[in-house]
């Protein structure tokens, strides 16, 4: 109870009235709540995506605590209101409960600095970054993500968030630039685990900048795992866990087939701007932001989609499942499109966490 209280003090009100009402309904044990939204990575990706349907690792939130963030979003953007940010309308019968719906960020508005962290396992067999290397393969397979890889990461984020690989092409308020690259020769380290001791260990020492700089670790992920991300309110209680895991195969031009474009990395800082995946909460109640991903232009998904094959998994609500969406578990070469929807999900969250 501690913990939820500390999370959500502005609203502890609103919340044991929320959790009494819903315990009828087999809610989450408070322990479970608090040590979902703490985790250093609520969210973490089946590697299997594609091979193996129906794997799941739990970590999506469950329609509670997703109430409950949305609660504790909404006090933030309140008392930012008057802080520069324009409060466009109020819902409701008084301020204190009414939705807060702010302005969107200005296209391309915020420039996000990325401290990449390369994980390797064992000293480089001369130079990692010639193509002529006869080394080369156990580079790579050591962790040595040639500089040039880094690069493409940050050039296919930019794309992707500026709609640029077609589809809605939505632009939205965040471009990004490399401010830094470090590479720690570690095999423990290499070989990571999502939320245990070792990733705290590596974080601790290596973590760079504030809640507003995204740190993204290359690393040979354990359990099959392609990434993994904190979002963005887990920071106050959790600042060093705070940031993007990549399995250091799937940068663009790596070597895990149908995942090396660098969209593990897109659909993650996806994650750190706040969104959900397109299938959080299944079909949900209703095509709005208060049902399922709390994103009321992605259609509604009941399940993951490992595969490009078009589907409609909740055939109550209008739209086909968003396979071409950065936040389903497509292929890379099959997500390219954020929507204008998660766009303004990203600029509130952002107002709200991390500006
Ligand atoms: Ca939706
Ligand atoms: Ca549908
Ligand atoms: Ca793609
Ligand atoms: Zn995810």
């Amino acid at each position: 109870m501690s913990v939820i209280t500390r999370v959500f003090s502005p609203f502890l009100g609103v919340s044991i009235v929320l959790f009494s009402a819903t315990v009828a309904t087999a809610a989450p044990a408070p322990e479970r709540l608090g040590a979902g939204l703490h985790s250093p990575a609520v969210c973490a990706e089946a590697g299997a995506r594609s091979a193996a349907p129906g794997i799941s690792d739990g970590s999506d939130l469950s329609t509670l605590q997703a109430t409950m963030v949305e609660q504790q979003t909404q006090t933030r953007l309140r008392a930012k209101a008057g802080a520069g940010t324009r409060l466009l309308t109020r819902i409701g019968a008084s301020a204190t409960k009414a939705t807060v719906v702010k302005a969107a960020l200005p296209a391309s508005s915020v420039t996000i600095n990325v401290y990449f962290h390369r994980l390797v396992k064992a000293a480089a067999v001369g130079d990692f970054n010639s193509a002529t290397n006869p080394s080369k393969a156990t580079n790579l397979a050591n962790g040595w993500v040639p500089d040039a890889q880094i690069a493409s990461q940050i050039t296919v984020l930019n794309k992707a968030f500026a709609g640029q690989f077609g589809g809605l092409a939505t632009v939205t308020p965040f471009k990004f630039v490399l401010a830094g690259t470090d590479t720690t020769v570690n095999a423990t380290w290499f070989a990571l685990s999502r939320g245990g001791a070792t990733e705290t260990a590596m974080k601790t020492a290596l973590r760079k900048g504030t809640k507003a700089d995204l740190n993204i670790y290359s690393a040979n992920l354990s359990k099959g795992l392609l990434g993994w991300s904190t979002f963005p309110w887990g920071y106050a209680a959790g600042p060093i866990a705070d940031g993007v895991v990549v399995l250091h195969t799937t940068l663009p031009g790596g070597t895990t087939a149908t995942y090396n474009l660098g969209d593990t990395a897109t659909h993650e800082v996806g994650h750190w701007f706040g969104l959900y995946h397109t299938f959080q909460g299944a079909c949900g109640t209703a095509v709005t932001t208060t049902s399922g991903d709390l994103v009321s232009d992605t259609p509604a998904e009941s399940t993951p989609q490992y595969t490009c094959s078009v589907r409609d998994s909740c055939t109550t609500f209008a739209g086909g499942d968003p396979i071409h969406n950065f936040m389903d578990y497509t292929p890379d070469s099959c997500m390219y499109e954020f929507t204008a929807g998660q766009s303004q999900r990203m600029s509130d969250q952002w107002v709200a966490y991390r500006a």
